[in-house]
């Protein structure tokens, strides 16, 4: 078990488009789990590998309250397939944007093809929060973040927030090993 750094916005990783995955490798099976660890422990219900610094196409994403009934996804190079019609508000939090809520509306329903961790192709169709949840995970994996659904207005007052958030944080030591 391994809990990795969350980046949070304004960050220029988070703005970059990821680079599809070529083969699921050992390396990339470890990350995958250190990343389902590391949204529990937040805790969060999804999490994108350029959050942790990593600019591949990998989500996971555990929508399900209570352990017994876990359920994890690790998507390897996601795709839309469909998206239904219907869309649906949801009430966005993220990660990478702490304390900031705002309402999205994305399709209600999506269909997503992706590589599971042995590498074989899956289809998934997702609704309510697991669909926003999805979508919200593909999103960074194209540099974009909830705030970029909302009006400039609201998006700069959100990333003005953080950016005094940030300067009060302890300075992140950057190449440090342990
Ligand atoms: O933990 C999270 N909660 C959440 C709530 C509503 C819509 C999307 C999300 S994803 C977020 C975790 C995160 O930042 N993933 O990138
Ligand atoms: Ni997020």
């Amino acid at each position: 078990m391994a809990l990795l750094p969350i980046i949070v916005a304004p960050d220029p990783r988070l703005k970059l488009t990821c680079e599809p995955v070529t083969e699921v490798t050992d390396e990339l099976r470890q990350l995958m789990d250190d990343m389902l660890d590391t949204m529990y422990d937040a805790p969060g219900i999804g999490l994108a590998a350029p959050q942790v610094g990593v600019t591949k196409r990998i989500i996971v994403v555990d929508v399900t309250k209570n352990e017994d009934e876990h359920h994890p996804y690790q998507m390897v190079n996601p795709e839309i397939k469909w998206r239904s019609e219907e869309l649906l508000d949801y009430e966005e939090g993220c990660l990478s944007l702490p304390e900031q809520y705002a309402q999205v509306t994305r399709p209600e329903k999506v269909r997503v093809r992706y590589l599971d961790r042995d590498g074989n192709s899956q289809e998934v169709e997702a609704s309510d929060i697991l669909a926003t949840c999805i979508q919200h995970e593909m999103d960074h994996l194209d540099g974009v973040l909830f705030v970029d659904h909302l009006s400039k207005l609201r998006r700069d007052l959100i990333l003005r927030k953080l950016k005094k958030y940030k300067a009060q944080l302890p300075p992140v030591k950057v190449g440090a090993h342990g």
